[in-house]
């Protein structure tokens, strides 16, 4: 079921379940602001879901709500990530459903990092 914006941010959500050590991930990366793991239904040779460690149903409430840190340091980890996973020379590409239109099905903001091969010109 696509998210609903007009519900707060719901700590039972599977990725806050994951942050919180409840819930198993296949993680390439961690700092003070961002987790970065495996997706569990990779469309892509390489599928990678980078999280804030903060409450955030979305991209929209991040960027409403997060401190300029939290900002500075998620995006700053999307960008490792994809750095240590050598994907900057063939390229890659970030997505962020945002929403119910956007099909957004884990009410917790995450950048899904795909790479690995040409992607075309969208993903589906
Ligand atoms: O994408 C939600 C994504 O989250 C989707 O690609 C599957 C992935 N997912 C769901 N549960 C897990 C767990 N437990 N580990 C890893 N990945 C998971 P959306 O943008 O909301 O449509």
């Amino acid at each position: 079921m696509p998210i609903d914006p007009t519900k707060p941010y719901d700590e039972s959500n599977i990725f806050a379940k994951i942050l919180r050590g409840e819930l198993p991930s296949k993680k390439v990366y961690e700092d003070e602001w961002a987790l970065a793991f495996h997706d569990i239904n990779p469309l892509a040779p390489v599928h990678i879901l980078v999280i804030p460690k903060g409450p955030y149903v979305s991209w929209d409430d991040f960027s409403d709500r997060a401190s300029d840190a939290e900002m500075a340091g998620f995006v700053r980890a999307v960008g490792k990530v994809a750095r240590d996973q050598q994907l900057v020379v063939g390229g890659y590409r970030l997505l962020a459903n945002t929403g119910k239109r956007a099909g957004q099905e884990v009410p917790h903001l995450h950048v899904h990092i795909f790479g690995g091969q040409p992607l075309g010109p969208m993903l589906a």
